[in-house]
């Protein structure tokens, strides 16, 4: 069923051959910016003996070397900027685990590249100029916030500038202001769903039809949830700034894997152990090259994000190819007593027990022994069920646990809605052992 839902289908539909000859020049001409006007590049082609010269086509990616966060941070903030200050028009940052932040740059082009992969996600979600788009996304040094702002310009819709916070407030412009799509972390979405409830307001009776929710991982189970409180079709959207902010991939009507900008952003899937490319199907690490970009073309990025592609035509009409939805980060991996255990994994086997994904996981040690407690909300239907019923319950999400992930884990059921909520990323993971603060982002 080809789709109606492009925004730039002289791209988004075009031949492979097409794709590989804009791909294979716009690689060309990054390598050569990259050696003239990056000096860590130089250096590091230099180190491998790579000249511009041998870089002939796409193909010739796996001769470069790659690009990890750390290198942003050693070369902050501006070091590996391939033009002068006085082409940028914009800087981000993201805030990382430790240390420094990244800090990211774009001209002019780089921002009107990045805001048609946003656009591209909007109109495959069904919006149309004619829309207002309602943005709580956090705007500011996050790239949610103005990343979506630009592509729903592009467009040409109606954008409404909320950001995040006063979810109260959100609900009132929702219904007051019209808002057509609306654009939040998931965990927000579900945070504004239950205060639509709270609120005694009917989600049907909201003119809302629709989302674009990315930032952090989520599942299928919450997706659902977001549609049943709003009432809309909830559609994921991938990014990073490193790459591009909101858009480098975006889910399409099909809901099969997200579509790459890959005219823009280059995917490559590697074994993080080997560094040794993976064919389509098979689960790796995602790694990007900044094919199109100026300010910032980074190379062979390394995003720790787990994922596989296909390059297969998919059913709305896309040839350009698609990634899995990212499960989880390799860093985002707790190991639990020597067991690895992924976040992604905690919130799978909550929802396979009837519960709602609002749960933190607490890792602590005691005795020289990792212990994990998982705290999990009751449903409201629960939690007037009987003293015993729920003892039931916390007994059976106990050996869920334990069968699914391989370790045990504490369970504490607490009352619902005692949980912090997120107006932007979720806090979910405390490691209290000291090792790593895994809780990336305050956005
Ligand atoms: O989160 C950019 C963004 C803003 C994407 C708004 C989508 C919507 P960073 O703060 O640099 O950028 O974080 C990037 O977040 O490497 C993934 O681990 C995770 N992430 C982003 N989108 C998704 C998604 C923005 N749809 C990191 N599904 C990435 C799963 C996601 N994880």
């Amino acid at each position: 069923m080809p789709s109606n839902r492009y925004f730039q289908p002289e791209i988004e539909t075009a031949s492979r051959d097409y794709l590989h000859a804009i791909q294979s020049a716009r690689l060309i001409r990054m390598v050569k910016n990259c050696y003239e006007n990056v000096p860590f590049y130089r250096r590091k082609f230099d180190e491998i003996g790579l000249l511009p010269e041998d870089i002939h086509s796409i193909d010739d990616i796996v001769k470069l070397p790659f690009t990890i966060k750390q290198d942003l941070r050693d070369n902050y903030p501006y070091g590996l900027f391939a033009v002068p200050p006085k082409q940028l028009i914009r800087i981000h940052a993201s805030s990382g685990t430790t240390g420094k932040q990244t800090v990211v740059g774009y001209t002019q082009e780089d921002v009107l590249h990045w805001a048609q992969g946003a656009a591209r996600a909007l109109v495959a979600a069904g919006c149309t100029k004619d829309d207002y788009v309602h943005v709580s996304y956090g705007y500011g040094l996050f790239t949610g916030g103005l990343g979506l702002h630009d592509g729903a310009a592009l467009l040409g819709a109606t954008v409404i500038p909320v950001s995040s916070g006063n979810t109260q407030r959100q609900v009132q412009i929702l219904q007051d202001f019209h808002s057509d799509f609306l654009c939040c972390t998931p965990s927000y979405a579900m945070f504004i769903g239950e205060t639509v409830a709270e609120m005694g307001i009917d989600p049907k009776t909201l003119p809302l039809r629709g989302g674009l929710f990315g930032a952090e991982p989520w599942t299928p189970n919450m997706r659902a949830e977001i549609e049943r409180l709003l009432d809309i079709k909830a559609q994921d959207i991938y990014g990073l700034s490193e790459i591009a902010g909101p858009g480098v991939s975006y889910d399409c009507e099909a809901f099969d894997g997200l579509h790459v900008c890959e005219d823009y952003f280059y995917p490559e899937i590697i074994d993080p152990d080997t560094l040794q490319p993976l064919p389509d199907g098979e689960s790796g690490e995602l790694v990007f090259t900044c094919i199109g970009k100026e300010a910032l073309p980074l190379v062979r990025y390394r995003t720790r994000d787990i994922s596989s592609l296909t390059h297969e035509t998919c059913s709305c009409g896309r040839t350009i190819v698609r990634m899995r939805k990212p499960v989880g980060r390799s860093d985002d991996m707790l190991i639990i007593r020597g067991v690895n255990v992924f976040p992604s994994q905690v919130e799978h086997v909550i929802l396979s027990q009837g519960l709602d994904p609002n749960y933190q996981i607490h890792v602590d040690r005691a005795d020289n022994l990792d212990v994990m407690t998982v705290v999990v909300e009751l449903s409201e239907a629960m939690f007037s069920d009987s003293v015993s019923a729920i003892e039931v319950a916390e007994r059976k999400l106990k050996n869920a646990m334990l069968s699914t992930l391989g370790v045990s884990a504490n369970i504490k059921l607490v009352n619902p809605r005692s949980l912090p909520r997120s107006e932007g990323k979720a806090k979910r993971v405390f490691d209290n052992r000291g090792l790593i603060d895994y809780n990336v982002g305050n956005h």
